[in-house]
């Protein structure tokens, strides 16, 4: 079989880019390695931007994908239980973010392809491009029923995350790799507590926390931990009781929790984000911190850019956005990786207890504080939290 994209991975990545060219009349296969509802129910993010949001306008998918999402409000800080408030929208001139958890755009953007035709093939084993680096790719894969497919295409698009097998095929020698551990480990946990008024982040004396909801009835915890710790063995009561030290509410109940993961705080970038014609998107070419909350927004704005660049190709025989592709997504990369830094930085040292932190820990909190008392800094802020159109 030949189409003119494959695209590995049923992520947001693989998942907008394949809807991007279905609205665009360029043809693409989807595969994916695991089962539909193990996609279709993995939590993660839980925050589009007010740019990756415009990008499904864009496509005519917003109604479809994000409609009904809620608006962001005011953020929610608390420094030693004070709360203090930032108005996003109104700071970045009316850009808000909306409230869309990871797996609920999945569902929809799953939901959307196939309403459409499209060519979505979960449980995809041992999949494997090859050729990119001439003009005639393919992919192989094995289907559940053990049967091996080959398809012949144009065009690869390796939107398989972290882990993902694009990534590795790249030859030796052409990718560079960035890595960055930020020494910071969250202990991240899913709980039935009712959603927060305002996505609530809290830094103390105790270590950062923070609160954002995932569905009405759901909110997902981030409390920081000591790397080497591994906080899953704490007991629940002692988890709450963190909870309710550091965000500063006695009143804080408990619920039941259902989902317990820790994420050590990295950062990773592969450049370039191409090697003939396998392009790398999302995930699969950069991991970044979940501060600012631009991890599935990047993996998005990827796709965005990937898909506008092979319309181009395909239909019109210009490649010229494919040979800028790369370059395109990591400036915006670096400059998300930047923001992302200077946020961990901002909230965890703020709080870190160590004597030979003081001095950085009074440097974090005279930066958060501009952020409330400079309507430039706070404007600043809020255009990096709304997504920037470079
Ligand atoms: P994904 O990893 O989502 O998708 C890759 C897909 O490829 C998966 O479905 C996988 O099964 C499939 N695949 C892998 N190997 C394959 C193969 N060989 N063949 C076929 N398919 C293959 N981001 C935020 O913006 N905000 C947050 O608050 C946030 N919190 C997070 C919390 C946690 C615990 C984690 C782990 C991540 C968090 N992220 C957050 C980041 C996360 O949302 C990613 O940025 C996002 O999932 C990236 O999307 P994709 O690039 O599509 O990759």
């Amino acid at each position: 079989m030949h189409v003119p994209v494959v695209i590995i991975g049923a992520g947001p990545a693989g998942l907008a880019l394949a809807n991007f060219l279905q609205k665009s009349g360029i043809g693409c296969v989807v595969l994916e390695a695991r089962d539909r509802r193990h996609v279709e129910e993995r939590q993660r993010a839980g925050v589009i931007d007010h740019y990756a949001g415009r990008l499904f306008e864009e496509f005519g998918l917003a109604e479809q994908v994000i409609g009904g999402a809620p608006v962001e409000t005011l953020l929610e800080i608390r420094v030693e239980g004070v709360p203090r408030f930032l108005d996003g929208p109104l700071l970045s001139g009316g850009r808000p973010s909306r409230l869309v958890p990871q797996q609920f755009l999945v569902r929809r953007l799953i939901t959307a392809f196939e309403e459409g035709g499209g060519d979505l093939r979960f449980g995809a084993a041992d999949v494997h491009p090859h050729d990119f680096a001439g003009d005639r790719p393919r992919v192989t894969y094995r289907d559940p029923d053990g049967v091996t497919h080959e398809l012949t295409c144009d065009h690869i698009a390796g939107c398989d995350g972290f882990h993902g097998v694009s990534r590795r095929s790249v030859p030796d020698g052409e990718l560079t790799t960035f890595t960055f551990d930020h020494g910071i480990g969250w202990y991240t946990v899913l709980a039935d507590a009712p959603a927060p008024r305002y996505p609530l982040m809290a830094v103390s004396r105790h270590g950062f926390a923070a609160q954002f909801a995932r569905g009405p009835h759901a909110s997902r915890f981030y409390l920081q931990h000591q790397p080497g710790d591994d906080p899953r063995n704490w007991p629940d009561a002692y988890t709450w009781e963190q909870l309710r030290l550091r965000l500063g509410d006695d009143n804080l109940p408990e619920a039941a929790i259902s989902g317990r993961e820790v994420v050590e705080m990295r950062s990773f970038v592969a450049e370039p984000m191409r090697s003939g014609r396998l392009y790398l998107v999302g995930d699969a070419a950069h991991i970044i911190t979940p501060m600012g909350a631009k991890g599935m927004n990047l993996a998005l704005v990827d796709a965005y850019a990937l898909a506008t660049a092979l319309v181009t190709a395909v239909r019109d025989g210009d490649d010229a956005g494919l040979r800028n592709y790369s370059d395109t997504c990591l400036r915006r990369t670096w400059d998300y990786q930047e923001f992302s830094r200077w946020f961990t930085e901002m909230v965890h040292d703020s709080g870190d207890p160590a004597p030979d932190a003081a001095f950085r820990r009074r440097l974090a909190l005279a930066r958060l504080d501009r952020l409330f008392t400079s309507p430039a800094a706070g404007a600043a802020f809020a255009d990096m939290m709304a997504g920037t159109a470079l």
